[in-house]
């Protein structure tokens, strides 16, 4: 389903995986705990996020950035398991995105109340790259902005197992979550996790 000229929802296609996934996450949790950040001007931020693959983002005081290494253990990153690339990679050809090949995803935690704030994600080394988003437990309603913070933004829900692609001239636009709902699912229990899948870097 078409969200923009490079931008779709791919609804339950995440649906055969759900189980294998769970598990997966709460291997990458048991090594890199999920935990809050701070944004350099010192506020917390409401998802508690942990990372895995060849880089990881980190926030802090010092900023955004892409950093090798979790700062928590100081050892790298748990490895992206197989089948979380190949997700990715499937996810990304389904919207004519050919090649992608993530080198990190960010796992994002939002328990009911939880929200994100509109934002653009400019912390890669390039824009050419499409970005994955696997949705995951209770839902949630997306907000899809325009280039600028004040073009108005379309809602779009999101169920457990949707993933959405995005790139090429949609990649720089605003987006945030709306505060989660209170709500309980089967597998996941009393949250929303969504995995990010990004190229980082060259
Ligand atoms: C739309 N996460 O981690 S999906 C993030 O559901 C983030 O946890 C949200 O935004 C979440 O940065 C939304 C990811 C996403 C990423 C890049 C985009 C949505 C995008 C670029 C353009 C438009
Ligand atoms: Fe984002």
């Amino acid at each position: 389903m078409p969200l923009a000229e490079q931008s779709f929802v791919l609804p339950g296609f995440a649906l055969p995986h759900d189980k294998s996934l769970f598990d997966l996450v709460m291997g990458i949790a048991a090594q890199a705990p999920f935990r809050t950040q701070y944004t350099p001007g010192g506020k917390p931020m409401s998802a508690r996020q942990t990372s895995c693959g060849a880089c990881g983002w980190v926030s802090d005081r010092k900023g955004y950035r892409y950093a090798d290494c979790d700062p928590l253990t100081d050892k790298p990153w748990p490895v992206m398991p197989v089948r979380f690339a190949e997700l990715a990679h499937e996810a990304a050809a389904c919207a004519g995105f050919n090649h992608f090949q993530p080198d990190t995803c960010l796992l994002n935690v939002y328990e009911p109340g939880s929200r994100m704030g509109l934002h653009q994600d400019r912390d890669e080394a390039s824009f050419a790259f499409p970005i994955v988003s696997v949705s995951l437990g209770l839902p949630a309603v997306f907000q899809f902005g325009g280039a600028q913070r004040s073009d108005t933004a379309q809602r779009v829900p999101l169920q457990h197992g949707d993933v959405v692609v995005w790139g090429g001239a949609d990649r720089l636009r605003f987006h945030g979550v709306q505060t989660v709902k209170a709500g309980r699912h089967d597998l996941w229990g009393a949250q929303r996790v969504n995995l990010t899948f990004r190229r980082a870097r060259l």
